[in-house]
């Protein structure tokens, strides 16, 4: 479409907007802002660069096998750049652990040092973004068993311990030198298949590893942790250790970021109704926006209702500067580039749906249990020219408009992933 054209439809969208009183300008001025953390495990199937790749286990497990997945840090960092250009927006990089650049020799996980981010340091420095991070307690053999920061022998748990340790010294190493606090969560597999003899002592031996874990102090500003619960994973169906209340209780008890992952709860739960609760009695939410499908299937984030519950909860709540938002999940059967760039356009495509909303006039009708105005409101905003405000966002952001953006996935497909 023609450049005139976007702009002639953003003007008509945008008095339309002023009619019920919202002014696109602002909301737009408000999403450029907001940073949306990009995991870098979609890339590459969440194999990492260890030289024994363990990939992904503990319930969690990648399905399919689109050809042209990245196989090394140079594929995966070409494959980011492809999808950073395809998406507008404040960004930041997601990395786990297992991702470390192991060009000096490899080591193990309770060896890790804040060198071993440094290539990611000056990736992530050249192009402006953040990192976060996160330890990778799955896809080893000291975590076969299914345990890990809870496991009855002191050896493994303080392999784990000692990882942890190391994963935050890492991150306080990234948010130094980005100038930009780094987000370290953790979360383990840890569980059990069968109904489980004793819950509380594998509790225990958690909070215990994790007060050891997090001993060292660093400055707020350089790093904050994160912990996230799960309700079940594939082989631990019976009990996790980490569930939500043990997270809950220990974020609060320990001043900690919490994190929701979307595809953590029953299914008929959802992290859009917890925000409020939990913003409460915790500073900071991380979440982790995925899309479970019957379970914790870490499907591609799609512009659903609860995607956009998320995001209204969030604007309507004055959210937004306390919540860190991250994207997780992994799917191996469409163009993985792609799988970001549909998961982050549709994250701020929400974002800006909800800060296109007369929030004050909503609450107002509530207030005065107005319920008419109310639904009339949200049924008709859902008609609203929104797209128009979205087209003319990736204009101005400088990325393509449209299924333009697909072209340029489909090239890069041609030209470089499908010589792999
Ligand atoms: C697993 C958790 C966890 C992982 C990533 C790879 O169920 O959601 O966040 O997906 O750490
Ligand atoms: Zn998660």
């Amino acid at each position: 479409m023609k450049e005139k054209d976007l702009k002639a439809m953003y003007e008509a969208a945008s008095r339309r907007y002023r009619e019920i009183g919202v002014d696109t300008e602002k909301a737009l001025e408000i999403l450029k802002k907001v940073p949306v953390s990009m995991h870098c495990w979609q890339g590459d199937d969440v194999a990492g660069f260890e030289a024994t790749a363990g990939g992904a286990s503990g319930g969690i497990l990648t399905t399919g096998n689109y050809p042209g997945c990245a196989r090394n840090m140079a594929e995966l960092r070409a494959d980011i750049d492809k999808a950073w250009s395809l998406i507008p927006g404040a960004k930041r990089l997601n990395l786990h652990a297992i991702y470390a650049d192991y060009s000096s020799g490899a080591v193990e996980r309770d060896e890790l040092k804040p060198e071993h981010f440094d290539s990611w340091i000056e990736w992530a420095k050249r192009r402006g973004a953040g990192l976060d991070f996160n330890p990778t307690f799955f896809g080893h053999p000291l975590a076969a068993s299914g345990l890990t920061l809870s496991h009855p022998d002191a050896k493994i748990r303080n392999f784990w311990i000692r990882h942890g340790q190391a994963c935050r010294r890492i991150a306080a190493h990234m948010g130094k030198k980005l100038n930009s606090c780094c987000v370290m969560n953790t979360w383990i597999p840890d569980g059990y298949k069968d109904i489980p003899a004793d819950r509380l002592g594998a509790r225990k031996r958690l909070a215990a590893a994790l007060d050891t874990m997090l001993e060292e102090k660093f400055p707020k500003k350089q790093m904050r942790d994160a912990v996230e619960s799960k309700l079940f994973g594939i082989g631990c169906e019976s009990c996790t250790v980490g569930s939500s209340e043990f997270y809950l209780g220990y974020a609060v008890k320990n001043g900690l970021v919490l994190c929701l992952d979307a595809g953590h709860f029953h299914p008929t739960e959802v992290i859009s109704d917890k925000l409020s609760s939990v913003s409460l009695f915790v500073d900071e939410i991380l979440l982790h926006v995925s899309r479970p499908v019957r379970w914790d299937s870490d499907h591609v984030v799609i512009l659903d209702d609860e995607l956009c519950a998320i995001a209204q909860e969030l604007v309507r709540g004055k959210l937004l500067d306390r919540t860190h938002i991250g994207l997780d999940y992994f799917d191996a059967t469409i163009n993985r580039v792609a799988a970001w760039a549909i998961g982050m356009r549709n994250m701020q495509k929400a974002l800006l749906r909800a800060l296109l909303e007369p929030t004050a006039e909503l609450a107002a009708f509530e207030k005065k249990f107005d319920f008419t105005s109310r639904l009339v409101y949200l049924e008709e905003l859902k008609t609203m020219p929104f797209a128009a405000v979205w087209d003319y966002y990736c204009l101005q952001s400088g990325v393509p408009v449209g299924l333009e953006y697909y072209a340029a996935i489909r090239d890069y497909e041609q030209k470089v992933q499908s010589k792999r």
